[in-house]
């Protein structure tokens, strides 16, 4: 009769426990790897939040981000900011761009996926499930938790902070 040993034991839970981390952090379609993902926390009532991660492409080729799509929201769409008027406006893009051989980060006052009209509470603690269209006709299904971002927090210091108003991921004030 065999014996378990306790060390067996100890690394097969280690190794489950790493394959559940890396399944919330890390997803890899091909060569495309989305690093942790993460919803912000809007209060009850607000209708739009957003979602950011990073993009890595690890190929010799250029690909995209073309499209997501999540249950959370209506409508899922591609965003980024740009300096129009000398204000900071948030504008739907196509797609994202994803050089070969490199990462992109989506980050508040950057891109971003854009959810918009709410159909669920996106508290600290949640989750939003997430699905990423990419060119070559390649989707990745993740799920972010949902954090806490600070309205100041991560938005480069160029940005004044009027021009932020309106948009969940620039601040609380506005819209
Ligand atoms: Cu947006």
């Amino acid at each position: 009769m065999k014996k378990i040993r306790p060390f067996c034991l100890v690394l097969l839970s280690f190794s489950v426990f790493v394959s559940v981390l890396a399944a919330q952090s890390v997803l890899a379609d091909g060569p495309i790897v989305v690093n942790a993902p993460y919803a912000r926390a809007v209060p009850p009532g607000q209708p739009n939040s957003a979602v950011f991660m990073q993009i890595s492409n690890a190929s010799d080729q250029d690909r995209a981000l073309v499209g997501a799509a999540s249950p959370a929201a209506e409508v899922t769409e591609l965003h980024t900011h740009r300096m129009e008027d000398g204000m900071m406006k948030m504008r739907k893009v196509e797609q994202i761009d994803l050089p070969a051989n490199s990462t992109l980060s989506l980050q508040p006052g950057g891109l971003h996926v854009m959810l918009i009209g709410l159909k669920q509470q996106l508290q600290p603690g949640d989750e939003v499930s997430l699905t990423l269209l990419f060119d070559q006709d390649n989707e990745l299904v993740l799920t972010a938790p949902v954090r806490t971002i600070m309205p100041s927090g991560q938005i480069p210091s160029t940005h004044k902070p009027a021009a932020q108003l309106g948009h969940p991921d620039g601040s609380r004030g506005g819209q």
